[in-house]
């Protein structure tokens, strides 16, 4: 199976990205987490995302904060599909990162989750993933059943709260 491969800017982001880890290691899907910045370590960054089809990655994570650049540099020297978490926190609380993340310019695409949204980017990776994968498919479909019997369970409860 193909690698997601998790970037983050800072180690600080780390608690965010956490859930994107608890996802894929829950879907058995493997991956590589690395601490690369587009502004700090931009060299790294760019390396890795040069290489990472060769080394078996078919989707890559990035998140960052503030002047959240991370993603889009990756996704300028890749063509394998990037997702960008935009990290919330800074002074204007994550929208700086949100928009620096979201608002790619025509050519490079990077598919943008909500702010601290891991579990989802995760999710998105292994969608991808399972584009050629029928036995992880099977697995996403079976989650989105047992997720939706979660939502089930609690409509009973409210109609009985109330
Ligand atoms: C971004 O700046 C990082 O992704 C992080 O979200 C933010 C703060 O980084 P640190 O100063 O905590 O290392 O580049």
């Amino acid at each position: 199976m193909k690698k997601v491969g998790i970037i983050m800017g800072s180690d600080s982001d780390l608690p965010i990205v956490k859930k994107a880890t608890d996802m894929l290691t829950t879907l058995d899907i493997p991956f590589e987490v690395h601490v690369y910045s587009a502004h700090r370590t931009p060299v790294e960054a760019r390396d890795f995302a040069l290489n990472a089809r060769a080394n078996g990655f078919g989707a890559i994570i990035a998140a960052a904060g503030m002047a959240a650049h991370l993603a889009g540099a990756i996704a300028a020297n890749t063509t394998l599909p990037v997702i960008g978490i935009p990290c919330k926190g800074g002074m204007m609380d994550g929208l700086d990162a949100l928009l620096s993340t979201v608002q790619m310019p025509t050519g490079i695409p990077v598919a943008t989750v909500a702010l601290n949204g891991a579990a989802n980017a995760a999710l998105l990776a292994a969608q991808i993933i399972a584009v050629e994968d029928a036995e992880l498919a099977a697995k996403l479909d079976a989650k989105r059943a047992s997720d939706a019997a979660v939502v089930l369970e609690k409509d009973k409860g409210i109609t009985e709260r109330l």
